[in-house]
């Protein structure tokens, strides 16, 4: 090995002081003190590029201690979410975004180039995962059942239905909806995604909207995925949380309690009950007057049916024989007139998880609807909440 001469001593000594003054200089911008890496500078990184296209997430991984991601100041249309030596990017449109990577044990950032590619994404819902309405008035009519008609056939039928904004019904209390789009809706600043029903000054029948994240990429909805978004009756005290309710189908032959003079062909069609030890009847109206129970449903679903979740307050009123049924403030489906769009937009940063904490989801895949109303109204019967579209307004 050859002997370092003075003129490399005093080469690395000077560069060890010019890196000295030009690290004094990188540093004279403000400390930020949760800060545990400083960023090396941008002649001194490894660079690496990934591609992806717009509202199509990747996962980038590095191994190091203490990791950290930055995204650069001034991205705009970029959402990350760093999870340890993992990172989750989403861009919602194309172009080149840099990602920054910095651990402890390593003297060289990573400096990823992410180039986001155009491409097709629709403005419509893509696929119903699962129509699950509870028993209704427009149970096997919105939309049709015809003996024979399978489950499958039925998500395909409420997909044209969205797709063409016609009407879904999800019946009474628990009732729901589940589909996407055929890309991630990404969680930008505001409002995210959009969902209309059939709401009108005094008919409001708020649904709960549930979304969830594919985090672990194997393209399905799993239990642990799903968070409710709060909307403004959530911490309400009226609202009632883990709430829980058994249809019972009636069987052939019950005897029917007929009130025509009420509208009614049947007041004790399908009995109710909860965990809250109440328990009552959806009527079945003279004004509509098929079988509520989902005609295909199978299994034990066929003579019982179960759901969970949040119970809003009521919010009908009888005002001289004239049912009036209020809308909440926000952040519910078929709650506020379409023409309102901004009341029928969700934030996505409105996410809580069973305990009601909030949760910073960077995306969804996924959204549910169901109805978040146990009530019934005279001769109009059970408050059920209809859809019939929704959009993603990062397109
Ligand atoms: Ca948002
Ligand atoms: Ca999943
Ligand atoms: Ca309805
Ligand atoms: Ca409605």
């Amino acid at each position: 090995m050859k002997k370092p001469t003075i003129t490399t001593i005093v080469t690395i000594t000077l560069l060890a002081i010019l890196s000295g003054i030009l690290n004094g200089c990188s540093k004279d911008e403000p400390n930020n003190n949760n800060q545990t890496n400083n960023p090396t500078p941008e002649n001194n990184v490894i660079n690496k590029t990934v591609s992806t296209n717009r509202l199509k997430g990747l996962w980038i991984k590095e191994d190091g201690e203490n990791p950290e991601w930055q995204i650069e100041k001034g991205q705009k249309d970029i959402v990350i979410y760093p999870d340890d030596n993992k990172c989750f990017v989403i861009a919602a449109k194309a172009g080149n975004y840099k990602l920054r990577f910095i651990s402890s044990n390593s003297e060289k950032d990573i400096l990823y180039k992410i180039e986001v590619k155009e491409s097709k994404c629709t403005d419509e819902v893509s696929e119903v995962l699962d129509f699950h309405p509870a028993p209704g008035q427009f149970v096997n009519d919105l939309p049709k059942w015809e003996n024979g008609t399978t489950q499958e056939e039925m998500n395909e039928r409420c997909l044209k239905i969205l797709q063409e904004k016609g009407l879904i019904s999800l019946g009474a209390y628990g009732g729901s909806i589940t589909f996407r789009f055929d890309h991630s809706i990404i969680n930008r600043e505001g409002f995210d995604f959009a969902i209309f029903g059939n709401a009108f000054e005094g008919n409001s029948e708020p649904g709960i909207v549930m979304v969830a994240w594919d985090k672990n990429d194997n393209g399905k909805p799993d239990e642990d995925e799903w968070y409710e978004l709060a909307g403004s009756m959530h911490n309400d005290p009226e609202t009632i949380h883990n709430y829980q309710i058994t249809y019972t189908r009636p069987r052939e032959g019950k005897r029917e309690y007929p009130e025509p003079q009420n509208g009614y062909s049947d007041r004790r069609y399908i009995k109710w009950e909860d965990n809250l030890n109440e328990k009552g009847y959806l009527p079945k109206l003279t004004a509509h007057n098929q079988d509520y129970w989902p005609g295909w449903y199978e299994g034990t679903e066929a003579k019982t049916l179960v759901f969970t979740g949040t119970k809003l307050p009521q919010n009908a009123n009888n005002i001289d024989g004239i049912w009036k049924l209020k809308a909440f403030e926000w952040g519910y489906v078929d709650n506020k007139p379409n023409n309102d769009e901004a009341a029928n937009s969700f934030d996505i940063d409105w996410a809580v998880d069973k305990n009601g904490n909030k949760v910073k989801l960077p995306a969804v895949d996924f959204i549910k609807v169901y109805n978040g109303m146990n009530q019934v109204c005279g001769p109009i019967g059970e408050t059920s909440t209809e859809i019939t579209h929704a959009k993603d307004l990062a397109l």
